[in-house]
């Protein structure tokens, strides 16, 4: 059985990792895709042929989720292919790590603007279209095992994804009258390109899969499960959740 047969899915910062992970997965289950992506045209291509060769449909829309703008264009570029939104992924983000207490401003700011004023943005276009269309759906965002616990090197970052967990139980809030369902997936430590130079750091590597359960650092593909979970109409009457897909490593205590 096909998951997400019939319904458009739109996932941002699609190019690489975790994105490029659901927007294939996405695409398996049934569903027409379009990928947001800024800069990186040969990986967003890469992910289209990708889901066309798996007899599937998708786009690539190239935008900095940082602008306002790029968010209703990503939305009306999708809607002119598929017709209309169903799914919506928020996922685009950076985390450059770097000390507190000589925080270049404009990381601040970029990290601010990239995770969260984007996201921002992104889900209200998405959100409005919806609206429009009547028929409900589900947003869904990338916030972390990070917008529950601290990181050193992460004080610019892990608030922007307490904050996309925030905006999902507000937004969950406001849109319910819509059926429209705005859930939160909080990853824990993913091996993608946003933290191969710190997890280059061979002990700090071994710290994070020591505290572990399962044993092992995540994978692109172990966040395709519950995003596509999310985005089903198995989950119908979930909205304001937020689930950790961090192989237990939030609750290892001791
Ligand atoms: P990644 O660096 O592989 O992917 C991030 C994607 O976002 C890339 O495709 C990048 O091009 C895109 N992007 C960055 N800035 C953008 C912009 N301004 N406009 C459009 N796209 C932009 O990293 P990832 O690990 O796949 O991260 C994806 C999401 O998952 C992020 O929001 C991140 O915070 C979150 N996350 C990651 C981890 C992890 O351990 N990897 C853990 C928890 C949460
Ligand atoms: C996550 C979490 C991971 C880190 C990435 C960049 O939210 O903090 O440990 O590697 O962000």
């Amino acid at each position: 059985m096909m998951l997400l047969a019939g319904k458009t899915v739109l996932v941002t910062g699609a190019s690489a990792g975790i994105g490029r992970a659901v927007a294939i997965g996405c695409a398996r289950q049934g569903a027409q895709v379009a990928i947001n992506y800024n800069s990186d045209v040969a990986g967003a291509e890469a992910v289209v042929a990708e889901i066309e060769a798996g007899r599937g449909q998708a786009i690539a829309v190239r935008g900095d989720v940082a602008d306002p703008a790029a968010a209703t264009d990503f939305v009306e570029r999708a809607v002119a292919a598929f017709d209309k939104v169903d799914v919506f992924v928020n996922n685009a983000g950076i985390c450059p790590f770097h000390a507190f207490l000589d925080m270049p401003a404009e990381t601040l700011e970029r990290t601010m603007q990239v995770n969260l004023h984007g996201a921002y943005y992104m889900v209200q276009a998405a959100a409005n279209r919806m609206v429009a269309q009547g028929h409900g759906g589900s947003i869904i965002a990338m916030s972390s095992i990070s917008a529950l616990v601290g990181g050193e090197f992460q004080t610019h970052y892990t608030p922007t994804k307490a904050g996309v967990l925030s905006l999902m139980q507000s937004t969950a809030i406001a849109l319910g009258k819509h059926r429209i369902r705005c859930n939160a997936l909080l990853p824990g430590t993913i091996l993608t390109d946003i933290n191969k130079d710190d997890l280059a750091d061979a002990m700090k590597r071994r710290q994070m899969e020591a505290r572990i359960p399962l044993g092992r650092l995540g994978r692109p593909e172990d966040l395709v499960g519950p995003t596509v979970f999310l985005a089903s109409d198995l989950a119908e009457y979930v909205t304001g959740a937020a689930l950790l897909v961090d192989g237990g490593a939030f609750v290892n205590l001791q």
